[in-house]
This record gives structure tokens, C-alpha cells and sequence, in this order.
């Protein structure tokens, strides 16, 4: 069955004179990183519902995350939050053997920021020089953490800003996050980047210190030419247009990595793809066009980029939703890889709108399925990924080995 289709669109694609043996390579080549913090219980300020068989431990998460990277293919690494997956003997080392003895490696490391008590008024824009010290020693330690498990980014979200107006100084608490994040760049191991997360609000509720990505672009174009802007799916207003400021951190050689999930009101941390299919494909159509443009320096920084999964499951399970997720990357970047971009580049020369549009719509509406089955079965893993999971008793494996995790309080 899937056969008949994969040769029909095989048939329909070489009509169009797309190389589909180059899709395919570049399918088996992506990589999506998903994040520790995943696979524990997480919920919302309401209530974390404890789930059977939730991760309560980071050698339980890089199972989680290997199990996942076997039924997919694309999954090879791990981001780490700083100290929720702080081993209990403070040995990095043995962490990062442990994960590639599962067959994953350590991605991004996120320092917390934002959870201890000292950082009511902030971390590294907070007036008190005390405590702007000790952000930035924590954040310094993760600088020497990505040294032990052999992580090549540093991935900084600050929750910093204000409640109300007049509460301080907003410009004095940019130059003290500026020369907190200028400590951290300069104590980041070489040949690694700073990965610098924005976000509109929340838990701030009057400014954020970081609120947007043109300030996030600036901080980076201060600290050097290893600072980097990451994209949140959730981290906007209603309305944005964030695959227009994909296009443009990707022309300025700024776009460093994604924080993928999706959103129908705020930070809703939900499953990417799950929400708005279209947006995803839009941003992946903006990479795939940069990474075929040949124009510098969008070409290389598409070419480069940290695709990581950020959610939060609240009530849908941890391991088929982070699966799942995994697999919404993958069919929006094959729907990406498909359109025909010369016939786009030419109807958009000749001003021809609706023929654009319709060439980009018409791709997002390719069904993907047959092309990824025959990917996936070239790669060596599961052709319906899901259905394998569901089958290899792995759900039932930790949910009776693990049962309910104790605390369950907003992420862990
Ligand atoms: C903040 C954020 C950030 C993480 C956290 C888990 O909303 O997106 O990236 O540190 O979620
Ligand atoms: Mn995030």
C-alpha cells in the first residue's frame, strides 16, 4: 500500500524535476534534540499530574530519549537543565558516558536561572550585585558542565523583568544583563555557541528583560560571533509572524536554534505541530530556502541550526507525545523540501501572487507519509514509528518498574 503511494509521489515529484534521492538525504540527516525536562512530570501552575512511568531520574530521561531516538532515527541528543539534571555525585563525566552507552549524546545546557529564591527581583538584571554574582557563577558552572559531557551550546532563558512600573530602572537592568551575559560568553568553552532565548512575558508580567528577538539579536551582536538568538514557538504575541523573523536572524547569521512546541493562546508548551501545522511548515520552508540559496551568510547559519523540542505534557503521557513530536519536525521539513523553488522563485520575480502562494500551499499539502515510511525503512528503524512504540512494551516496562513519581510540582 504505502509502496503504490511512495512510487506515485516518487513518479509526481520527478515530474516537477525534484531530486527526491537529495530529500531523502537530507531527511536521514535531521537531527532533532529532545529535552530532558520532557520526560519527567511537568504540568501548570494548577496542578502536575503525576504520570505512571514518568522520568524521575536523568539516566531514566536519557532511556526515555534513546528509546525515542530508536524508534525515530532523528533523536541523538539530549538538552540538560542545570540542577535539575544535576547528578547526585556531581560526576558529569560518567552522565555523558552513561548517555552514549544508551546511544545519545548530551545537547544544550540550560542553567536555571529562575527558580531559586535569591531571583524574586531577577538573575542577572537583578539590582543586587550579590545575587547577579551568583547567576553568573551558576551560569559559568554550566559553561564548565558543557566541557565534561561534550556539549557545544549554552542555552541561557532569563524569567528577569518587572510586576510594575517604576519598579526599576529598565535601561540599568539591560547594562547588567549585558555585562552578566559578557562574564558567562567569555567563560563559555571554545568552538561553542550561546544560544540567547527570548520571551514576550511570564513569569514576568510588566517588562521582560529579554522580550523579544530584536533584543535578543542586539545582546548577541554585543556579546561576539558565538552569541545566537533561539526561537520559542511560544514566546511571541498572538499574531507574530515568526517564520519573517526566522527569515531575517537567518540573513543576519544570527538564528542559532528553535525551541519547537506549539500554542493556541500563550506559553502553552503544547505538542509542535499540533496547533498550527502550517506555521511549522512555513518556518521550515524559510530554512530549506536559505539553505539552498547559496547567499551568505543565510546559507551556512540554515545549515547550523540547534532544532530542539521544549513542551511541557501535562496530561497526554510523556513518551508517545515527545515521539510524536519528533515526527511533526520531520513531515513539516519534508514538506519544506518539496516544494519547487525555482518555479517559486520565478512566479515571485514575475509578481504573480496567487501562483506563489499556491505553489507553497500546494506543497504543505503533499501527503509526506509514503516518503518517510520509505525513509525510515532505508534508515533501519520502525516505518510507523508510533505503532512500534506502542507495541515494544516499553510504556508498560517503566510504568511498572518507575509507578508515580513523588513530587509533583510544576517542573519537577
Ligand atoms: C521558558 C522556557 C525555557 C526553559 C523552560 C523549561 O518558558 O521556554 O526555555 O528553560 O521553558
Ligand atoms: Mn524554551
Amino acid at each position: 500500500m504505502l509502496k503504490d503511494e511512495y512510487d506515485i509521489l516518487v513518479e509526481k515529484l520527478a515530474r516537477q524535476g525534484i531530486d527526491v534521492e537529495a530529500i531523502k538525504a537530507a531527511l536521514k540527516a535531521q537531527k532533532i534534540e529532545t529535552p530532558s525536562w520532557g520526560y519527567a512530570n511537568s504540568g501548570t501552575r494548577f496542578k502536575t499530574f503525576g504520570w505512571a512511568g514518568a522520568a524521575r531520574t536523568t539516566q531514566e530521561k536519557l532511556d526515555d530519549a534513546a528509546m525515542v531516538n530508536k524508534m525515530t532515527g532523528i533523536a541523538p541528543s539530549v538538552a540538560i537543565h542545570i540542577p535539575w539534571d544535576k547528578p547526585a555525585d556531581d560526576d558529569y563525566v560518567a552522565m555523558r558516558q552513561y548517555a552514549e552507552a544508551q546511544g545519545v549524546t548530551i545537547g544544550a545546557v540550560n542553567p536555571n536561572l529562575f527558580q531559586d529564591d535569591e531571583y524574586r527581583l531577577g538573575s542577572l538584571a537583578n539590582p543586587d550585585a550579590t545575587i547577579r554574582s551568583m547567576a553568573q557563577e551558576i551560569s559559568m558552572e554550566c559553561c564548565d558542565i558543557m566541557s565534561k559531557v561534550g556539549s557545544k551550546a549554552l542555552s541561557m532563558w532569563l524569567a528577569d523583568g518587572t510586576n510594575y512600573a517604576g519598579q526599576d530602572s529598565l535601561r540599568h537592568r539591560k547594562h547588567r544583563l549585558l555585562d552578566g551575559l559578557k562574564m558567562v560568553y567569555a567563560a563559555m568553552p571554545r568552538d561553542s555557541r550561546m544560544l540567547v532565548e527570548y520571551k514576550l512575558f511570564e513569569p514576568a508580567f510588566y517588562s521582560t528583560d529579554l522580550p523579544d528577538w530584536g533584543t535578543s539579536l542586539t545582546m548577541c551582536q554585543h556579546l561576539g560571533p558565538n552569541a545566537q538568538v533561539l526561537v520559542d514557538l511560544g514566546h511571541h504575541a498572538a499574531g507574530v509572524n515568526i517564520e519573517q523573523i526566522v527569515a531575517f536572524l537567518l540573513d543576519e547569521g544570527r538564528l542559532g536554534g528553535f525551541h519547537f512546541n506549539n500554542r493556541k493562546y500563550a506559553d502553552d508548551d503544547l505538542i509542535v505541530g499540533t496547533v498550527n501545522p502550517f506555521e511549522l511548515f512555513l518556518i521550515y520552508h524559510e530554512l530549506v530556502d536559505a539553505a539552498q540559496s547559496g547567499e551568505e551568510p543565510a546559507q551556512s547559519t540554515a545549515q547550523n541550526i540547534a532544532y530542539m523540542i521544549d513542551q511541557s505534557h501535562a496530561v497526554e503521557g510523556k513518551m508517545a507525545p515527545m515521539i510524536y513530536s519528533v515526527l511533526n519536525c520531520q513531515e513539516a521539513y519534508a514538506k519544506a523540501l518539496l516544494a519547487p523553488r525555482k518555479a517559486l522563485a520565478a512566479a515571485q520575480a514575475a509578481g504573480q501572487v496567487i501562483e506563489a502562494h499556491a505553489l507553497i500551499a500546494d506543497a504543505f499539502r503533499v501527503d509526506v507519509r509514503p516518503l518517510l515510511a520509505k525513509v525510515r525503512e532505508e534508515m533501519g528503524v520502525p516505518v510507523d514509528p508510533m505503532a512500534a512504540y506502542r507495541a515494544s512494551g516499553y510504556e508498560e516496562k517503566i510504568r511498572k518498574s518507575r509507578g508515580v513519581a513523588a513530587n509533583l510540582g510544576g517542573y519537577q
